[in-house]
């Protein structure tokens, strides 16, 4: 008899990849997708990173050798939203999912190659509001009708305000469990409005066209909705993974 385990099947993560990318081109959403060997300009500069942020250093970024190429293993994948904005005029709507890579000792929460999904949409009139509304979309598609989420201020330097999105913990549905340190929510991504120093960067004219974009950690989403305790099992090829899904 073929059985998911002997037939083969694709891997969780990229299930949730192509269920994620689903989900964002039901909203109207682009694909779009770049180099993970990018250059300093692309990964840092263009993102309103002053030039002595310590996400630079050498701690958590992979620059290659030798030094004064300043090739680097894109951290985030933000430098194809600043290539796609050089060449595309507003308004539009982009998800960019791929792997990024931080120079940071593992452990259960923390890979050095992880995946990430990171979403911009720029255009007129553009609101946190659009950015909650769509958020909260996203999520309830992902994970259910019930979701619900709660922004609270964060910091990233390449958006202004920042946020936080938490989501009703899965568990306690918002009593307080240990799954949620007794808190009743989840930080499920982070996101705010582009800085308006991101868009004139690239040539867009902050005075006339706002953004919103987020950032979403697809491992730690997979962790959270599948009860996977470490991270490291997702690039190890247990089976005993694998053929759970
Ligand atoms: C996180 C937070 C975030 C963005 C990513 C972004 C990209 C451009 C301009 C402005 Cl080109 N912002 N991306 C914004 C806020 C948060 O990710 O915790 N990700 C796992």
């Amino acid at each position: 008899m073929i059985t998911k385990k002997n037939k083969g099947h694709l891997h969780l993560l990229t299930q949730n990849i192509r269920k994620i990318s689903e989900i964002f081109s039901s909203m109207g959403f682009e694909i779009a997708s770049g180099p993970e060997l990018e250059n300093e300009y692309y990964n840092f500069e263009a993102l309103n990173f002053p030039k002595d942020h310590p996400a630079r250093d050498m701690q958590d970024t992979f620059w290659l050798k030798p030094d004064n190429l300043k090739k680097l293993l894109r951290t985030q994948t933000s430098d194809v939203q600043i290539r796609y904005m050089e060449k595309n005029q507003a308004p539009f709507a982009i998800i960019v999912p791929g792997k990024v890579f931080r120079n940071e000792a593992t452990d259960t929460t923390h890979e050095a190659q992880f995946y990430q999904c990171e979403g911009l949409v720029v255009g007129e009139n553009i609101t946190l509001a659009n950015l909650k509304g769509t958020l909260e979309t996203f999520l309830k598609k992902l994970f259910g009708d019930d979701v619900i989420i709660r922004l609270r201020p964060g910091y990233f330097p390449f958006v202004e305000p920042g946020v936080e999105v938490d989501m009703i913990c899965f568990k306690c549905k918002g009593d307080g469990c240990p799954s949620c340190s007794h808190s009743g929510w989840i930080e499920i991504l982070g996101a705010g409005m582009v800085h308006p120093n991101v868009l004139n960067t690239v040539g867009i004219d902050s005075r006339k066209y706002q953004g919103f974009a987020f950032g979403v950690g697809i491992d730690r989403v997979i962790m959270l909705k599948h009860g996977v305790d470490d991270v490291r099992r997702f690039y190890s090829g247990d089976l005993r993974l694998v053929n759970q899904f």
